[in-house]
């Protein structure tokens, strides 16, 4: 007999680790973890399978849908927006071939088991772009239909696969004589801000100066940060995070009205994090070096963004504010860490 599981892609990564502790702490859930480096070892007793593989190897899909019964799929893997610019091809076929291969086997799925597959997909505030920076400073916090047009690769990747997650939804083989049956996938995305975790450090990011400025203040390493003082996004931490990917996972859908929701918790300058880093860690040898290239990305995403959609549809509402976020989770918790 197949196993009804869990399965979460990307699970190294820094949601990964997050989500698939707390899954494992809070549900009874067979948990399946794929990603292309060999799952961190402190993960392992949290899974029952993990696979070592690409989302982009047919075979190995084909093989996960023949083991297991798959009723839900965090699609965590992609390369960020710094990355994904070193390599743009390779970056979308990671972000967008992986992810048509992981709707098509939610698809297969939902197919065998005559019922929808529920596909939670961390979209990103990258999928923002607006066009100049005196629009984002006189901008009202962002909904999620507007200034759609990136200017990464990453975000027009993220963009583009929330319509995907619509389209294998709603429309998928519109035209096919067996149409209209069933329902297959049941595509729900966030779209995150920056992330900040007490427990790993980002890779290939274009928001990880908050993260990095902190972590290297902890470890007594110099840091350089790579924006300007004033400039300002929107971060949320890590439980937060893992918090509004459970909940939406979890909401009735005829309580949603739409695909894709913005989350947010608060919004921060460059300046105002290295003033919190500064006083929390006195020594901190941190210096303000832009690179105007990666500022321009970050001077595209919005100040703040308007999460009113999902607490309205599903009840979101942070548990950190900034306040808590660092002194009763991110500081003591980094701290200990590192010592
Ligand atoms: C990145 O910087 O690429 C990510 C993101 C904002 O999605 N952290």
């Amino acid at each position: 007999m197949r196993q009804k599981v869990v399965l979460v892609t990307g699970a190294n990564g820094e949601i990964g680790h997050g989500l698939i502790r707390h899954l494992a702490k809070t549900t009874e859930a067979n948990i399946v973890a794929l990603d292309v480096v060999p799952l961190d070892k402190s993960l392992r007793p949290f899974c029952s399978t993990y696979i070592v593989g690409d989302i982009l190897d047919q075979m190995l899909l084909g093989r996960l849908v023949v083991e297991h019964e798959i009723a839900t799929i965090y699609h965590l893997a992609s390369i960020l927006s710094t990355k994904a610019e070193y390599n743009p091809e390779t970056a979308h076929r990671i972000n967008v071939e992986g992810t048509m291969n992981l709707l098509r086997l939610a698809v297969e799925q939902s197919q065998w088991q005559g019922t929808p597959v529920r596909f939670v997909y961390p979209s990103s505030i990258a999928a923002y772009g607006i066009p100049t920076l005196n629009e984002k400073t006189q901008a009202k916090a962002a909904c999620e239909d507007e200034w759609g047009h990136p200017t990464t690769m990453y975000g027009c990747n993220k963009l583009y696969c929330e319509h995907l997650g619509r389209y294998y939804s709603s429309h998928y083989r519109q035209l096919a004589a067996d149409c209209g049956g069933s329902e297959t996938v049941d595509f729900r995305a966030i779209r995150f801000p920056g992330l900040i975790s007490a427990e790993t450090t980002p890779t290939g990011g274009t928001s990880d100066y908050g993260p990095e400025m902190l972590h290297a203040a902890a470890k007594g390493e110099d840091y350089n940060c790579f924006v300007r003082p004033d400039t300002t996004i929107p971060f949320m931490v890590m439980p937060d995070a893992i918090k509004a990917l459970i909940s939406l996972e979890a909401a009735p859908r005829n309580r949603l009205s739409q695909f894709v929701y913005n989350v947010t918790s608060f919004s921060l300058s460059a300046q105002e994090i290295f003033k919190i880093v500064l006083k929390a860690f006195p020594e901190a040898k941190i210096h303000f070096a832009v690179d105007e290239c990666r500022q321009k990305i970050v001077d595209t995403w919005p100040e703040r963004l308007d999460d009113s959609a999902a607490c309205q549809d599903w009840d979101w509402k942070p548990d950190f504010d900034c306040e808590r976020s660092f002194h009763e989770y991110l500081i003591p918790a980094i701290r200990e860490r590192y010592q």
